[in-house]
């Protein structure tokens, strides 16, 4: 198993809410993925130098969200590469969410490509934690309830393109008040007081959950763009935590993902592993009937073995 992280990551993520892995991803794993944002994104940067023009807040003012800073996103699976269709399910994200939550089977419940332009849209938010619309509860204390929000770095993301800025669970806890997921107006100058910039190359992986606090913010750069991916992980069956349902995407170009992966990638899609109980000789006919190029040996081979030790049982049963 390729390991991209150390316990210091982890131990990082748990204390503080937030760990950044800078070359998480190697350069050719992202260049592939930074052709296709060009191909799919880059003729949507605004076209006149108007248009272009920083968008400028009177001096002192907060950020917001409004819908301009989520034009440009697509969701799993894309049409696209391949490796753009299976970077959110790299053995190494997943070995690293196992290790974040403490879990043996995790569930990617996001998968985002997000494309921001200088003046498409002012980027700056006020800081807010991310539970809002991934969860009808409230974060949970437990690490294995907890989820994951990665985002993957496309291209470099520096302080005038846009960098995140975030606090530690230690500073809000200590300005609001231990465990807060909430800030009104007069939190926000505290917590920005003491926020830090994920700034970072191209490559980085920001690691962080539904309960930090953090924001957006705008590109300055002229002609500037920004291209992430935005990735979540949850423990597999924590029923609290959603955002995508990959099934309602059913006409979406998913071959690519299933011509592609393997099957513990596809497990954290709901697939079962080859073993399950799930599979028989009919869901594997029917599912090889659905899905043609899907090259289903490693379930096939399970089953069979399952089937044969069942027979041998059997027959030392009756002998
Ligand atoms: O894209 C970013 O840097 C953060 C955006 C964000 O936090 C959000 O939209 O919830
Ligand atoms: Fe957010």
């Amino acid at each position: 198993m390729d390991k991209r992280h150390s316990l210091e990551h982890v131990t990082q993520w748990r204390e503080e809410g937030f760990t950044i892995i800078e070359d998480f991803f190697r350069p050719d794993e992202i260049n592939p993925i930074f052709s296709d944002f060009e191909e799919i994104y880059s003729h949507l940067a605004p076209e006149s130098e108007a248009a272009r023009e920083l968008i400028k807040k009177p001096p002192g003012a907060f950020g917001a969200m409004h819908h301009k800073q989520f034009q440009n996103i697509d969701s799993l699976p894309y049409q696209a590469s391949v490796d753009t269709n299976l970077i959110s399910l790299h053995p190494s994200l997943i070995a690293l969410a196992q290790d974040l939550l403490g879990v043996e089977q995790v569930h990617l419940y996001q998968s985002h490509t997000w494309a921001k332009f200088t003046g498409e849209a002012d980027y700056d938010q006020l800081h807010h934690c991310d539970f809002g619309n991934h969860t009808l509860t409230v974060p949970s204390d437990q690490p294995s309830q907890r989820s994951i929000d990665f985002i993957v770095y496309i291209s470099d993301v520096s302080d005038d393109l846009g960098a995140l800025h975030y606090v530690t669970k230690p500073d809000s806890d200590r300005l609001l008040a231990p465990g807060a997921v909430v800030a009104d107006a007069a939190d926000q100058p505290k917590l920005k007081a003491v926020e830090r910039s994920a700034a970072a190359g191209a490559g980085t992986l920001v690691v962080h959950s539904i309960d930090t606090f953090h924001r957006g913010t705008n590109l300055s750069r002229p002609n500037g763009k920004r291209y992430t991916m935005t990735v979540g992980y949850k423990a597999a069956g924590n029923d609290m935590i959603g955002f995508h349902v990959w099934q309602a995407g059913a006409l979406k170009p998913w071959p690519l993902v299933l011509n592609n992966a393997k099957p513990e990638q596809l497990a954290c899609l709901g697939i079962p592993l080859p073993g399950s109980s799930y599979w028989t000789p009919r869901t594997l006919a029917l599912t090889q009937a659905r899905w043609p190029e899907w090259d289903l040996t490693p379930w096939r081979i399970a089953a069979q073995n399952i089937d044969s030790d069942h027979r041998s049982g059997e027959l030392a049963q009756s002998n």
